[in-house]
């Protein structure tokens, strides 16, 4: 594997000179692990990395951070030793999503991307308005869209041909497809946009098949990462986290989870602003820390209880809370993980320093 099958170009290689310079290595961010990433380098090799303090630091938000797709220098470590991030590489693409509103919060999904194939599927669960704001984002990116309209076995041939007319309503310039994961309808025309060193990212709602098809596209060298529906029992395979692959034939796939339309379009203030009705209730709440859920003096459940507040709206508050918490407890984390690593580096540099001072004075006896 070269670093072009990986997407590498003159560009990149013009902005990697100074970190060349360093003796740094370039690779490919596959993987976001939260604390590590995944890397790959030129031989194929795959590195677990992490974030040197310095690029953390100097990023000003975190759409600066190193994200998937991303191109990186790594001081590749001697034998036991982390490989760090040292540099990221400007972006020739960004697939990114930005909350509504003032908040000008950038959350990256995906870096140097070429072409997004956005997966949708026929019938009831089409969705324009859904279809138009990815339409925005990938406009934003500088990637250029593609339309999948999946599991075309599953309707009639006036239902997909319905679907995928109202996608070209929308945007007469986008390439649409009909395909089935299940019969392979459609796959030859998804197969033409995977060429070497082009890099391809799947999205679109959690089930409509994004990973069904990349497993068509691969074969035998994709595994199934997720594990099957405790509710259902069916082998779904949700996946849980991108990743990005190399095609044996040529080509880079990124594979995404199922983009929740809260998680992906709105931030913490935005969705908090979206249950300000909420918010007001949970004020009256006897204490002042209520969970809302079986506490005493519970304002929330009462207005349920009274009929004053949709069941359904207040499950969606509740869900709301714990999705920020955990989103706020993987931040923390990285960043007291790449805290005490920097504070580790600099005690290092310190030792370093002095050690060195101690040789010079051993050097130097008559001192
Ligand atoms: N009938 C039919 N079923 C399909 C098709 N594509 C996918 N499925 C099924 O739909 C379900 C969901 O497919 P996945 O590939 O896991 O969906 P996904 O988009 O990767 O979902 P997330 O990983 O949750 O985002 C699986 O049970 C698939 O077998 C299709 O073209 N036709
Ligand atoms: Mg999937
Ligand atoms: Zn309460």
């Amino acid at each position: 594997m070269t670093l072009a099958d990986l997407g590498w170009n003159s560009w990149f290689a013009a902005a990697f000179a100074p970190f060349e310079k360093q003796g740094w290595r370039p690779a490919r961010l596959i993987r976001d692990n939260r604390i590590t990433y995944g890397a790959l380098l030129a031989d194929g090799e795959e590195r677990e990395v992490v974030l040197g303090g310095r690029v953390y630091h100097e990023a000003v938000s975190d759409a600066d951070l190193p994200a998937v797709g991303d191109w990186v220098a790594l001081e590749v470590g001697e034998i036991g030793d982390e490989t760090v991030i040292r540099g990221r590489l400007p972006r020739l693409t960004c697939l990114s999503r930005r909350a509504p509103g003032q908040s000008a919060e950038e959350q990256v999904i995906v870096a140097n991307v070429n072409i997004v194939l956005v997966v949708t599927e026929g019938g009831a669960d089409y969705n324009a308005r859904r279809l138009e704001r990815y339409f925005a984002i990938i406009g934003r990116s500088g990637a250029k869209a593609v339309v999948l309209v999946n599991k075309a076995d599953l309707f009639s041939a006036s239902e997909n041909r319905a679907t995928v007319e109202a996608v070209r309503a929308l945007n007469p310039d986008v390439d649409v497809h009909l395909t089935s994961a299940e019969t392979g309808r459609g796959l030859p025309a998804v197969r033409s946009y995977f060429q070497a060193g082009v890099s391809v990212a799947f999205i679109g709602s959690s089930g409509v098949g994004k990973s069904a098809l990349i497993n068509r596209l691969l074969g035998d060298e994709y595994q199934w990462t997720g594990e099957v529906n405790e509710i259902t029992g069916k082998g779904r395979h949700t996946t849980s986290a991108r990743e990005l692959m190399v095609l044996r034939k040529g080509g880079i796939v990124i594979d995404n989870p199922g983009i929740k339309e809260v998680q992906m379009w709105t931030d913490e203030s935005t969705l908090r602003e979206s249950f300000s009705d909420l918010a007001d209730l949970a004020s009256q709440c006897r204490f002042f820390d209520c969970k809302h859920g079986p506490d005493a003096g519970c304002a929330i459940r009462a207005a349920v209880e009274a009929g004053t507040l949709d069941p359904a709206r207040y499950a969606g508050y509740l869900k709301l809370d714990a999705e920020i918490e955990k989103l706020r407890g993987r931040c923390k984390k990285r960043q007291m993980t790449i805290e005490r690593r920097y504070k580790r580096e600099e005690r290092q540099k310190v030792r370093n320093a002095s050690d060195r001072r101690e040789l010079e004075r051993e050097q130097r006896p008559w001192r």
